[in-house]
């Protein structure tokens, strides 16, 4: 066959879609399979990254489905967020316009790919159907106490008048108008995913061997669950004079009960309500005050890139266990939501306490001893050891001394033993126009009201102003001028929107439900249990941490409210590497991109499949390599010359495996094992290594062009078309109707005959003369080889007695003989 992928790969493409081949059935008792790859963002262009995304998840679901499984492989759109936004404030588009015409675009790219998504389970996230339960999702959370709403601090343009999201700030200044960014303090929308900490971290362990265990490890730290002491520090009593009494103690949480002794000083986060009454009071020099400002300024995330810095607050607090009056200061790496917000300082076995004492000449006390620990000023030792310089705890070891610490406060009443989390509640609200918009209502006599489920969906406006000042919707008053669902007066809507976190959310969840429901159910609860788990969701690795936590917990929600019964929702993950070019990331901004168009336009879409599967195995780097790409299209083309071969018939041969030759022996085994390595690929159990079962098909095919049966070659060339279908769709459909009349692919089981480990042929000669031969293993014993010689030429040895006997292993028996 003349290879032409223009011709047949839009021939192909739009025969699955006029048969469906792609689209899940309904039928519930057949095996089933959710293939997914994360959805994309709709940015204008698919990039190499996606290809690669795409290609193993369809390899994967092109698999399943000619094994017989019922496949559910949807391709659906992320597409609320901030560049659309952008895009309007550059060049005047509008952000729906703009996000829906790169949708079609990129859609186009990815059905040129050959890709084996439904079609009718597709969806944008800024639908309106889709909006319309994730509104009503909102509303049962509020409803449930899941929400609430809350003063935090957001990156604030003075000089724009508006919030800014963290990748606005550029090193601290306005993305437009390089004006410096403060914090501001506002209103906000809160998801308590710290009431779901605990299950989040414990259902962890269910993931184990189905995860990588990098992203089980990275999701167990940012949950970060810590035990520890949670007590006050009161005020000496001239301190509380000082403030003025409207403090008399604060807390602080600490994992080291065990060096209670060894506190110097108390720090506080800029932000500790303490700190700030000092301020508003005015009850610190000049330059405290501005040093203070100045620390609040600065965005949590940034203050662990800085060098640590603090103010003497000139307050004192007494130590529980010693009365020792202890200073205290306001320093920057004090977490303002961790904990309490206050830390006691251990200079001598804590890190940043040490670093801190050191630049402000703050005293240290060991009270942890060991041979390891440094000596006093040098370092903090950080290890556990034995108590010294603790009162009634010296000489225990630090694990019990944390126990008896913490039931001594209990019992006297200073304290408790917690546990906390590192888990901060999701802040959903955004204060930007292309996002799903929050479904509340401000009543000036009700308060906060959930619209009404009628109403919902809550659409945004399309006749908006973006110029990149303030919130489109605060200045659409015909939008925001609503009546109150609860009294009828006069309201306004809330013009936050939610973080596109929260689509990404449930989205999986959603393609389980068909397109005829969407409009009457969120999801179809028969549906979602037959369905999920996904059975293998791929995507990239910098997704391990907030969307599969986002996820994990909304679905948990999800079950609670009653929409699922799922726990967990991803039942394995594949992490796929990094596309290289030159060593370093494709990325526009380096200028090392190669686009895909141009990829396919130039060789066609299987050949860019197969390069991406071939090149690395999913979970590794990629590295871009033109040759490996030619080297692709040219194993395709042979693939199609060798075709010429192929006996037209319309059962496949039936191979008499008795009587063939080794080199039929050879290229059937090869076809049979490379069948084998099919199955154990998509089992998973090398992470899905394509590149070797590629160029295991690459051998069986040079074994079956080594050998001349007819029945041979076309029993192996039909099983290698069957095997790179997943991979080279395309051209293996083509060749498959042209020379076997099946547009179709069916399960195939390696001939466990053809898979047996090759024998040698063994010659077996008597007194030099050659009176037999034996198939043996390769590397049998001497005796076995021995053994089975004798039998073979048992009547050349009646009534002779062996004299010697030379066994040239795997080759030859030489046997002398005597009457
Ligand atoms: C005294 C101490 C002595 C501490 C020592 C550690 C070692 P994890 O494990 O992450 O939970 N801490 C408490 N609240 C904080 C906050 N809001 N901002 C910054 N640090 C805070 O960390 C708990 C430890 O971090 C606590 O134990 C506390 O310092 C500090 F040798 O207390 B530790
Ligand atoms: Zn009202």
């Amino acid at each position: 066959m003349e290879y032409n992928p223009k011709a047949i790969e839009k021939k192909w493409q739009e025969h699955w879609k006029n048969k469906r081949t792609h689209e899940p059935l309904s039928d519930t008792s057949l095996p089933k399979k959710y293939i997914l790859s994360m959805f994309p963002y709709p940015s204008g262009r698919i990039h190499m990254g996606h290809v690669r995304n795409y290609c193993i998840g369809d390899a994967i679901a092109r698999h399943f489905r000619k094994q017989n499984f019922n496949v559910l492989h949807p391709i659906g759109w992320d597409a609320f967020g901030m560049p659309a936004e952008n895009a309007a404030i550059k060049h005047k588009s509008h952000p729906k316009k703009w996000t829906y015409d790169n949708i079609s675009n990129m859609r186009e790219e990815l059905d040129s790919l050959g890709l084996s998504f439904s079609n009718e389970r597709e969806f944008a996230t800024c639908d309106p159907i889709y909006s319309k339960w994730e509104q009503k999702f909102f509303i049962d959370m509020w409803n449930r106490g899941l929400i609430y709403r809350k003063k935090g601090f957001l990156n604030w343009c003075p000089n724009d008048q508006t919030v800014l999201a963290n990748e606005q700030v550029i090193e601290g200044r306005c993305w437009r108008c390089d004006t410096e960014v403060v914090q501001k303090e506002m209103f906000q929308y809160y998801v308590k995913i710290t009431d779901y900490a605990e299950e989040l971290l414990g259902s962890l362990d269910t993931l184990e061997g189905r995860w990588p265990s990098q992203v089980l490890t990275m999701q167990r730290n940012w949950i970060g669950r810590s035990e520890g002491l949670s007590f006050a520090f009161k005020l000496t009593s001239s301190s509380k004079e000082r403030i003025g009494g409207s403090f008399d103690s604060f807390e602080v949480f600490t994992t080291r009960p065990d060096t209670l002794y060894g506190v110097t000083y108390c720090a506080l986060a800029p932000e500790h309500p303490l700190v700030r009454e000092l301020m508003r009071q005015g009850k610190l020099p000049q330059e405290s005050l501005e040093a203070l400002a100045k620390m609040q300024n600065i965005p949590a995330k940034e203050r662990a890139m800085i060098p640590k810095e603090g103010v003497a607050l000139g307050l004192e607090a007494i130590h529980p266990l010693t009365g020792e009056a202890i200073p205290l200061w306001a320093a920057n790496f004090v977490l303002t939501d961790y904990g309490s917000g206050a830390v006691m300082a251990v200079p001598a076995h804590d890190e940043r306490d040490f670093e801190f004492a050191k630049k402000y000449q703050l005293p240290q006390k060991q009270v942890i001893l060991s041979g390891a620990a440094p000596s006093l000023g040098e370092a903090a030792y950080t290890e556990s050891g034995t108590l010294i310089n603790s009162g009634i705890f010296d000489g225990l070891e630090s694990e019990s001394a944390k126990e008896k610490i913490i039931r001594y406060f209990e019992e006297h009443s200073l304290g408790r033993g917690v546990i906390n989390y590192r888990l901060r509640d999701w802040g959903i609200s955004r204060q930007r126009y292309w996002g799903t918009p929050i479904p509340l209502i401000h009543c000036p006599s009700c308060g906060i009201v959930p619209e009404d489920f009628s109403n919902l969906p809550i659409t945004l406006p399309e006749d908006v102003i973006i110029d990149g000042e303030g919130n489109p919707l605060e200045k659409h008053p015909a939008w925001k001028e609503c009546r109150c669902p609860k009294c009828g007066g006069k309201a306004t809507r809330e013009t936050d929107t939610m973080d596109t976190f929260v689509e990404s959310s449930w989205y999986f969840l959603r393609y389980t439900t068909p397109k005829e429901e969407w409009e009457t159910h969120a999801l179809n609860e028969a549906m979602q249990r037959y369905w999920m788990g996904v059975d293998e969701y791929i995507g990239g690795i910098e997704h391990a941490i907030l969307h599969l936590l986002y996820a994990r917990f909304f679905t948990k929600v999800l079950r609670d409210l009653g929409y699922t019964e799922t726990n967990e929702p991803f039942t394995h993950l594949l992490t796929q590497g990094m596309v290289l070019k030159d060593g370093a990331k494709m990325s526009k901004s380096k200028g090392n991109v190669v686009d895909p168009d141009e990829l396919i336009e130039r060789f066609g879409a299987d050949t860019a499949r197969l390069f991406v599967l071939f090149a690395a195995p999913p979970t590794r780097e990629l590295e871009w390599n033109d040759s490996a790409v030619e080297g692709a299209y040219r194993f395709i083309k042979r693939l199609c010359d060798k075709a010429q071969f192929v006996q037209k018939v319309s059962l496949l041969p039936q191979i008499e495996t008795a009587t063939l030759s080794k080199t039929e022996k050879l290229a059937r085994k090869k076809v049979h094992e490379t069948l084998l390595k099919a199955q154990e690929v998509y089992s998973r159990k090398n992470a899905y290594a394509f590149n070797t079962l590629i160029a295991s098909c690459m051998e069986a095919l040079n074994a079956l062009s080594d050998q001349e049966n007819p029945a041979i070659f076309t029993e192996g060339y039909f099983i290698l078309l069957s095997v790179l279908e997943p991979i080279i769709p395309h051209v293996a459909w083509e060749l498959s109707q042209e020379y076997f009349g099946l547009a179709n692919f069916k399960p195939l089981t390696p001939d466990t005959q053809a898979l047996k480990s090759d024998s040698l042929t063994i010659a077996i000669t008597v007194n030099g003369k050659k009176r037999g031969e034996i198939e043996m293993a390769p590397g049998s014993s001497n005796e076995a080889m021995l053994e089975a010689a004798k039998n073979e030429v048992s009547k050349w040895l009646e009534g002779m007695s062996i004299i010697k006997e030379i066994v040239v292993p795997d080759k030859l028996v030489n046997l002398v003989v005597k009457p």
